[in-house]
């Protein structure tokens, strides 16, 4: 028997040795007692990190919608799969059955059928936080589509390098969405980006806002004429263990973002069963995760870990302050919430705010509450602690990646006594090591070095999507036969970790990972600036903010330098998406490089962080003379 959802520490230990002892029979054992298969696998696990190459339950069938609908059905057809809590407080929430969820999905999977949607086609989604993404990502999975979920906050060129990266027939989006007091022209937003898409051949528009909008004769089609018409009856497309499930792109430290490439028994499998033991789910409990279903986060534990669980989980449509600083509270306490999972940066936005918006909502349904996306700092753990969790709840401070599929790092509630600020101990099955910047893994506690993994998992991403070598370059070759994370980490005296930080050009900025140079890139392509150099440096609800140095091509009156501020912001914008503007940007005659030509971000990042004293040496540097300019010079 395995113990699928660990119970006390004792048995984590224990679990967690089999897990690296023998790994192979640790994860066939729970897939073979909580999964169904359409045919078992030949072999468990095939690995090679050199090429690097990875498979999981080779030979076995399966479709991932038969484990998180259809099985449910036979004993809890009328339980509610998804509650749908909209933007506006004062329109109805939606509960969705698994019953209702299966109909839902089999006549969307229809649907793209009938447009002409295959196996292995790569299907682009940009929805808003509407039941519609759930059902849309479940239907493409049904029928062996593949989706590409592009998050609803990026920009029309955005959405078009996505499309022509992975090559997508479709987009499904919506007429609009609600965020807040807003509503933003989500379609108007395709329409732009498609002027540039060769491939996309249709798209299908969700109704959400009834704001009007352009529809191209040919290509564009309301869905819900097309849903009414349609069976709902869809059988499952049978997959092999190892077919692409998904792609989601994810920002890297050069160029273009990478698509990160998901297959489907392995990630079930990995999002499932972290998902029971990393929020100790049981049955009747309500689950909420507050992020987004365009990150990793909401594809593994709104959508596919809860539901392979037959849980209940919440999708909220809007934002924390809207109609006012209570909301999440206040969907707490309607919902009765056991689980609750968010990003530091919203706890330290909720924590400015007066501790009546809290305190006025009963929040005694809560069991757990979890945390992701960038390290919590202590004040916001204990805020968390005390104010949510009143001391009862423990914390659990998720640590994963995009690319890992599934948590990683993370206390077991009820288990795993936590610390603030650590991730604490690897889940069964991960074995992280650190290693030091010659390549030596560091043994033995009280030690940090940068985050690797050495044995693969169920999760982790096989490929970037029509780039193999760049899988390669930026994940395996740094440290031999190990998987890098580009975070750096520190393991303490009893063995657990804390992440502090990314170690390479990705900055974090309220949980979304932006890489410098695609910002860089942006902000060069405005006529008046030369170069430029973005670095992060600490915001107390952001975490981090960013900082641009930027070298005009004419010097020009500093008059102007706002209207230049607002400019290089707005291609921000339009290139990336408003999550990347800049909040501080300086003018400068140069910036500081190294002999090779190479821009010394580390000297930028010290200077915008305040921390001029200890610079180190800068007398190697190509022009050492532009240092005390760009300090004389600080915004
Ligand atoms: C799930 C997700 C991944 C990067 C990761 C790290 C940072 C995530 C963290 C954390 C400290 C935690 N990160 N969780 N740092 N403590 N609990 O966020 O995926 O968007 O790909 O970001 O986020 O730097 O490498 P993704």
């Amino acid at each position: 028997m395995s113990s699928y959802q660990i119970k006390n520490l004792e048995e984590y230990y224990q679990v967690y040795r089999k897990s690296v002892r023998d790994p192979e029979n640790f994860w066939a054992e729970i897939a073979e007692e909580h999964f169904v298969w359409r045919k078992p696998w030949d072999k468990v696990l095939d690995w090679d990190f050199s090429k690097p190459e990875v498979k999981w339950f080779e030979g076995a069938q399966l479709n991932i919608t038969e484990n998180c609908i259809d099985r449910h059905l036979a004993t809890q057809a009328d339980k509610t799969a998804i509650i749908f809590e909209p933007n506006d407080p004062k329109e109805k929430a939606q509960h969705i059955s698994y019953q209702q969820l299966h109909e839902k999905v089999c006549a969307f999977s229809n649907v793209l059928k009938d447009q002409g949607i295959k196996k292995g086609d790569r299907v682009c989604i940009y929805l808003p936080m509407i039941p519609e993404l759930a059902v849309s990502i479940l239907a493409c999975a049904r029928i062996g589509a593949i989706h590409s979920v592009v998050f609803a906050g990026f920009s029309s060129t955005a959405i078009a390098s996505r499309i022509n990266d992975c090559e997508c027939n479709m987009v499904i989006t919506s007429d609009g969405s609600f965020r807040g007091t807003k509503k933003i022209d989500l379609k108007g937003i395709v329409d732009e980006a498609l002027e540039s898409t060769p491939t996309i051949k249709s798209v299908l528009v969700v109704k959400r806002t009834e704001v009007p909008i352009n529809m191209k004769e040919g290509r564009d089609h309301w869905v819900q004429p097309l849903l009414d018409k349609a069976s709902m009856d869809c059988p499952i497309e049978i997959m092999n263990a190892e077919d692409p499930l998904f792609i989601l792109y994810t920002s890297g430290s050069t160029g273009k973002p990478k698509g990160m490439m998901h297959t489907t028994a392995g990630y079930m499998v990995y999002s499932a069963y972290t998902f029971k033991n990393v929020f100790q789910y049981k049955v009747g409990d309500v689950y909420w995760c507050t992020a987004d279903i365009g990150w990793i986060t909401g594809h593994s534990y709104i959508v596919y870990g809860p539901l392979a669980n037959g849980a209940t989980t919440l999708m909220f449509e809007g934002v924390p302050n809207f109609p006012d600083f209570s909301r999440f509270w206040e969907i707490i306490e309607k919902h009765k919430v056991n689980q609750f999972y968010t990003a530091p940066t919203a706890i330290r936005a909720l924590a400015k705010e007066k501790l009546d918006y809290v305190e006025n909502h009963d929040l005694s349904s809560l069991k757990v509450l979890g945390t992701v996306g960038e390290p919590i700092n202590e004040e916001a753990w204990h805020w968390y602690n005390d104010n949510v969790g009143k001391k009862k709840s423990p914390i659990v401070d998720t640590w994963w990646q995009t690319e890992t599929g599934g948590i990683m790092i993370s206390p077991i509630p009820y288990c795993t006594p936590t610390i603030p600020t650590y991730a604490t101990l690897p889940l069964p099955g991960i074995q992280p090591a650190l290693m030091d910047e010659q390549g030596k893994e560091l043994k033995g506690n009280q030690v940090d070095g940068r985050l690797c993994i050495k044995f693969p998992w169920p999760g982790m991403a096989r490929t970037i999507w029509g780039d193999h070598k760049r899988y390669k370059d930026t994940y395996f070759t740094a440290f031999e036969n190990k998987y890098f994370t580009g975070d750096g980490a520190l393991r303490d005296t009893v063995g657990y970790y804390r992440i502090t930080g990314r170690v390479d050009d990705v900055i974090i900025v309220s949980g979304h990972n932006l890489g410098t140079a695609p910002i860089e890139d942006a902000i060069n392509e405005h006529p008046a600036v030369a170069e430029s150099a973005i670095v992060g440096f600490p915001h107390d609800v952001k975490g981090n903010a960013l900082y641009g140095y930027v070298i005009l091509k004419e010097t020009g009156e500093s008059r102007m330098h706002d209207n230049l501020r607002k400019e290089i912001n707005q291609i921000i914008t339009e290139h990336i998406g408003p999550i990347a503007k800049l909040d501080k940007i300086q003018f400068t005659e140069g910036l500081p490089k190294t002999r090779s030509g190479k821009i010394m971000r580390r000297i930028l990042r010290k200077i915008a962080c305040n921390e001029t004293d200890s610079l180190g040496d800068t007398s190697t540097l190509l022009n050492p003379e532009v240092v005390q300019e760009i300090i004389d010079n600080k915004l």
